[in-house]
């Protein structure tokens, strides 16, 4: 499990006007990834990669594209979760199958389940994949929230091996890194990367690591050798960035960003029912490439 450690772009996906996959801007993405942005690994069907507007055919196809892509040049985990485990269990022996590095999946979402609940479906995910995973906690999307009880009993299956929090509570965060000195900690929200490694993640995972993968490692960096004043101030400026993202739509601005990045004369679209850019949209997101990335 130690060398999962590291930082990850949560892999955005392209998306062509009629909603299928745009196979060669996903190849021209995961390339900047590993050529430009120098992340040592990809968390393919996230949030980010609008994984949840998707049927079973397409995410296996976004999986193989990654794979065959990446090869072995850097660590892949896939995303399989979702509240349809049959589905779930099916993804997770196929990516195990490709070659993945490890699964990750999602708390079970939407039905308000309990705390067995969630339990039983890491359990049973854990017992039919022959693969490490890492339990995907974001309850800001999935309204799932865990505390350290849940956790500690999660940690307790042999092939759960961590956690991608996804949370701004950084109290629970202190608590999970001292009691769980063995599972890898994924810090979820890009904005609060030097707080968290502040409080010793593994790692990160995040959707502005597609394009400010170069900065977010200097943070990364300078935390560790414990230089907080630089930390905070490629911080400060990441934040600009991010927050003007966020203002402008995340996906929408992220997308137009990366396909003037890899130089592709046909748009980044969005899954519906996710809004396409529109020509206000696209002016801002020109202006934040200019300011922040170019
Ligand atoms: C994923 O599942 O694709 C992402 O890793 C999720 C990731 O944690 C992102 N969270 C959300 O979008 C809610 C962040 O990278 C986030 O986009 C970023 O911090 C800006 O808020």
């Amino acid at each position: 499990r130690e060398d999962l450690k590291g930082l990850y772009s949560a892999l955005l996906v392209p998306f062509n006007e009629d909603g299928s996959v745009n196979e060669e801007g996903l190849r021209k993405i995961i390339r900047h990834n590993i050529d430009k942005m120098k992340i040592d690994g990809l968390y393919v069907g996230g949030s980010s990669g609008e994984n949840f507007l998707l049927g079973k055919e397409e995410k296996k196809q976004i999986f193989e594209i990654a794979k065959d892509e990446a090869k072995d040049q850097i660590k892949l985990i896939a995303q399989v979760g979702s509240s349809n485990i049959y589905e779930v269990i099916e993804l997770g022996k196929f990516v195990t199958e490709l070659g993945y590095d490890a699964i990750s999946a999602v708390t079970p979402f939407y039905y308000r389940f309990n705390a067995d609940e969630v339990y039983n479906y890491y359990k049973e995910i854990t017992e039919n994949v022959e693969n490490d995973l890492i339990i995907y906690s974001i309850p800001l999307l999935t309204g799932v929230d865990m505390g350290i009880k849940d956790f500690e009993r999660l940690f307790k299956l042999p092939r759960i091996v961590g956690v991608k929090y996804t949370s701004a509570d950084f109290y629970l965060l202190e608590r999970l890194r001292k009691a769980f000195k063995e599972q890898l900690i994924f810090s979820g929200f890009d904005e609060m990367l030097v707080p968290a490694v502040a409080n010793n993640v593994d790692g990160a995972i995040g959707s502005t690591y597609n394009v400010n993968g170069i900065r977010s490692r200097e943070i990364f960096d300078a935390v560790k050798s414990n230089d907080l004043q630089k930390a905070l101030e490629i911080q400060n400026l990441t934040n600009d960035f991010i927050s003007a993202v966020l203002n402008n739509g995340l996906y929408q601005t992220l997308k137009y960003i990366l396909q003037r990045e890899v130089n592709s004369d046909k748009q980044f679209y969005s899954r519906k029912p996710m809004a396409q850019i529109t020509e206000a949209q696209k002016e801002e997101a020109e202006n934040i490439y200019q300011k922040f990335i170019k």
